[in-house]
């Protein structure tokens, strides 16, 4: 993908890129120059050989068929709004996606991004803190671009599965990007409903009775709303609680 820069929009998300063939992950190489790259540093790779998850799950994902990429930001954002953050990749994904393919993606919280109920992109955003703040981000994206199966034990699709065509994955990457720097204006003025009051109108769950597991926990109950720090707020027998992460699975209630 030599050719990324030529084709971005933006103005400083991928102005500097860190392209490798094969890597461990793109977050562990992002997080690790963070403190020493301008914002907007992208780092992609065709190949990850220890693509990570959250909890120490792995991200699997074929070389040359897919986008992996992980993207530096330095927001100045207090260290409880960071879950806000996950929601704003998700949202400049799922627009980015509708836009390219006519599909209609669909933000799952905290961190997916699901067509026909699938999962075709996962986010992991992980930050660095100094006083209540981060200091940097590395927020860490894989899209299932043109892959055409997938392990039977996850429930996973790809774009072109999807749309029936074969997508120009740095078209995908350069919208995507664009989203990116789009939203990041109102991170930067703290504009956090903004980003949820969006997000929202991609996300059909709210309102929907679900099952969220979280370490040995497993909660059932409606999902209310979305604070402004990112976490969900779910009704269940009776109380209302705020969940600031876990997987959640839609029940057809
Ligand atoms: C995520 O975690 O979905 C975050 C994935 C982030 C991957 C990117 S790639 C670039 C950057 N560098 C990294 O090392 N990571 C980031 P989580 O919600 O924990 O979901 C992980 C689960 O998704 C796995 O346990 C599988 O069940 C499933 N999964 C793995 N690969 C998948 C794929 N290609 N498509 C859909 N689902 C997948």
């Amino acid at each position: 993908m030599v050719e990324i820069a030529e084709r971005l929009t933006t103005r400083t998300f991928g102005r500097r890129i860190f392209s490798f063939d094969s890597i461990d992950s793109t977050n562990s190489f992002a997080k690790n120059i963070a403190h020493e790259v301008e914002e907007g540093t992208l780092v992609i790779a065709e190949e990850q050989t220890a693509g990570r998850g959250r909890l120490g799950r792995s991200w699997q994902s074929e070389r040359e068929n897919n986008l992996t990429f992980s993207i530096i930001i330095k927001p100045d954002i207090l260290a409880e709004h960071l879950g806000v953050l996950s929601l704003y990749a998700g949202l400049a994904v799922t627009e980015a996606l509708q836009a390219q393919t006519q599909l209609v993606p669909h933000c799952k919280w905290p961190n997916d991004v699901l067509i026909g109920g699938k999962k075709c992109c996962g986010i992991l955003s992980e930050s660095t803190l100094a006083r209540e703040k981060a200091t940097s981000v590395v927020i860490g994206i894989g899209i299932n671009v043109n892959q055409s199966s997938f392990p039977d034990d996850i429930l996973a699709t790809s774009l072109s599965l999807e749309a029936g065509r074969v997508f120009d994955r740095v078209n995908v990457l350069a919208a995507v990007l664009a989203k990116l720097e789009e939203w990041y204006r109102c991170i930067r003025m703290q504009e956090y409903t903004r980003i949820i009051d969006a997000w929202k109108s991609h996300a059909p769950m709210l309102g929907r009775h679900m099952r969220i597991k979280h370490n040995d926990d497993v909660l059932e109950g409606i999902a209310r709303r979305i604070e402004t720090d990112g976490s969900l707020i779910l009704q269940s027998n009776g109380r209302e609680l705020k969940l600031t992460a876990g997987d959640v699975s839609i029940l057809n209630k």
